[in-house]
């Protein structure tokens, strides 16, 4: 076998062996041992923008920050693409594509066979979560792609640290492998933004491994993120009795100085990032940010619910973000050190997307490289363009962010685009109601994967695409959490609506969202403090007009009204939707969901 050039080692003999298991067959021209060091990451940075991935912003606009432009086909996570290949069919479940793994692996195998030919072979040591957790959850992700060690580098605990916690414990970890699937002949000219039309999102929980191949993009490609922090730990999670959650975590600060920490399960591009960026407009409140994508939830001694953030990064929706709905991102991306993919770069070699202000500058480039001005048929910046940026440069980040026991969770919110049918907030009237209420979770399709835009469909706890295992058993999963703990002490569940729309769904937005949505939190705590009632109605508990606070708000009584109100006529015609859904999974379904919807049809017939 010929000998590749290898910068660092292990001398974990199962990992090198792996490494060079893969080496040998991938036939890379190098490996590279990532350290984490500064030195090697200006030096990847360098690289990405010698072979043009890379465009170095303007030192004064976004320091030590780069633009990339992916190939127009890789732009988002290709959903159809992404498999749960579990030992047994029924482990994966009705909601994911499975294969089995042997048949999967005779499939790919051959596909890395000399995939990573021409480029250097990175191996990245990662810790997803805290590295002094009682428990680290460990990874190494083996990448031909210098954008995904730069991109892993700010979403996650990187480097030889983690690699010699790994070498020193003999701790489980899991085992990325990802290629661009772009081999490069000698000679042969490589392009910006390498990819294959074929691609393939795999994960054989059983084994902690996770094989991407064909893509760059963020959510395929960073294997810590989706594929192990959602899909492999949600796996883990039940194993060991905790939950592996797509939740952002907000630490919230009433003027009276209570402090709650609430949880928030939107599906993608539907408002994690803003809420746990929230500025509230509210005087007196205080919002800090300690997670915006990611929840591993396990119970405390204390029998509540803690939280951690296991991400090092923020990985966000550029369009939309600006000023004026969310300075605090603004802020964070202001102090450089971030990618940018996706997005439109001015002429002064900064960047641009929409929403970030109300007219575009002049001059623009847009994400396909091209001079762009208003009269263009597309837009500048691509629907799911994205800010990379670390999470340390947030101004509002909580200290707890790097707390390894996590934070008590007081309330959790489950959300979506909705146009019609799903009220401002909703309370859930208990544990298992609030299951019931994530489990049958909708919204409307966004960019953020392939596929057509604005299609409702069920996203159960916004776990949909992200769920590692059959849907029953993780529903049966959070059940039994619930029926563990003591009742006084688990989070409410709350079902929350920022995009209702006026005129039956074809108006306006009757929210006007972001800051404002801290009214919608205010109204939460007091029912966590027991300081306000709610009226009853078919869905849950919602709140009476005058116990949310108005005050200053651009939105008439009737638009207030109209946000809040439950419709009997929009719910009589959601439950068979909702029937439709738990149909789909059978026998299988716990039962308690089907008596939920018993109940919720018993109490629309009474109303
Ligand atoms: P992922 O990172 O894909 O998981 O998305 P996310 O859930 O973090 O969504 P994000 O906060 O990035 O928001 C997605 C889009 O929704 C952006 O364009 C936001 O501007 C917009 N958005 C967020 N919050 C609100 C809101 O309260 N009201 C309205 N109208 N739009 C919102
Ligand atoms: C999402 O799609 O939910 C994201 C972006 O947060 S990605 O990490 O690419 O999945
Ligand atoms: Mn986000």
């Amino acid at each position: 076998m010929l000998q590749i050039q290898t910068t660092g080692g292990t001398r974990h003999e199962e990992l090198d062996a792996w490494v060079r298991e893969v080496a040998a067959h991938t036939q890379p021209d190098a490996v590279v041992w990532i350290t984490g060091s500064e030195g090697e990451i200006e030096q990847i940075n360098a690289q990405l923008v010698e072979a043009g991935t890379f465009v170095k912003l303007a030192e004064d606009k976004k320091p030590n920050s780069y633009h990339a432009l992916s190939d127009p086909q890789d732009v988002a996570r290709v959903e159809d693409r992404t498999y749960i290949c579990s030992v047994e069919e029924k482990d994966a479940g009705p909601t994911n594509n499975w294969m089995d793994p042997t048949a999967m692996k005779r499939t790919l195998w051959p596909l890395f066979e000399g995939s990573m030919r021409g480029r250097t072979m990175y191996v990245i040591p990662f810790v997803m979560g805290h590295l002094d957790a009682d428990d680290p959850k460990f990874g190494v992700e083996i990448t031909d792609s210098a954008y995904v060690v730069a991109s892993m580098r700010v979403m996650a605990r990187v480097g030889s640290d983690v690699l010699a916690r790994i070498e020193e414990t003999g701790a489980a970890y899991v085992k990325g492998l990802h290629s661009v699937g772009a081999p490069l002949e000698p000679g042969q000219e490589d392009v910006a933004w390498p990819c294959n039309e074929t691609k393939y999102i795999v994960h054989f929980p059983e084994e902690l491994a996770i094989w991407s191949y064909g893509s760059g993009y963020g959510g395929n490609a960073l294997l810590g993120k989706k594929c192990y922090a959602l899909r492999i730990a949600s796996v883990m999670a039940r194993n060991e009795g905790w939950l592996a959650e797509h939740m952002l975590i907000l630490k919230l600060t009433s003027p009276e100085g209570e402090v709650h920490y609430i949880a928030g399960a939107f599906p993608s591009a539907c408002g994690k990032t803003n809420m746990a960026m929230i500025q509230p407009t509210l005087p007196g409140w205080k919002a800090e940010l300690v997670g915006d994508d990611i929840s591993w939830m396990r119970f405390g001694e204390d029998g509540r619910l803690y939280a951690v953030n296991p991400e090092f990064g923020l990985f966000g929706v550029a369009p939309g973000t600006g000023r004026s709905t969310n300075p605090v991102a603004m802020d964070t991306i202001e102090r450089g050190h971030s990618v940018f993919t996706n997005v439109a770069r001015t002429a002064d070699g900064d960047v641009w997307w929409e929403g970030m202000t109300s007219e575009p500058p002049a001059g623009l480039t847009d994400w396909h490289g091209q001079p762009w001005t208003p009269e263009a048929d597309h837009p500048a910046a691509h629907p799911n363009s994205r800010f990379c940026t670390p999470i340390t440069q947030v101004p509002t980040l909580a200290p707890e962010y790097d707390d390894p026991r996590g934070v008590p969770i007081s309330a959790i919110m489950f959300g979506g685009r909705r146009k019609t049918t799903v009220p401002l907030v909703t309370e859930s009237r208990d544990w298992q109601h609030g299951t019931f209420i994530a489990a049958t979770l909708s919204s409307e399709t966004t960019a953020a994967a392939t596929g057509a835009v604005g299609v409702v469909r069920r996203d159960p706890m916004a776990m949909l695409p992200f769920m590692g295992y059959n849907a029953s058993d993780y529903f049966a999963h959070w059940l039994s959490l619930g029926r563990r703990a003591d009742a006084e002490k688990l989070p409410k569940i709350f079902l929350v609506n920022w995009f209702r729309k006026s005129d039956g769904g074809s108006g306006d937005f009757l929210w006007p969202g972001f800051g404002e949505n801290s009214r919608v939190l205010k109204w939460m705590v007091d029912r966590i403090e027991g300081r306000v009632d709610a009226q009853e109605s078919p869905i849950g508990y919602l709140p009476r007009p005058e116990d949310v606070d108005t005050e200053g708000l651009g939105v008439t009584p009737e638009g207030m009204a109209s946000a809040l109100a439950f419709s009997q006529e929009e719910w009589e015609a959601e439950v068979p939707l909702i029937q439709e859904w738990l149909d789909t999974f059978g026998d299988e379904l716990p039962a308690a969901l089907r008596e939920e919807l018993a109940a919720l049809e018993q109490r629309l017939e009474e109303a």
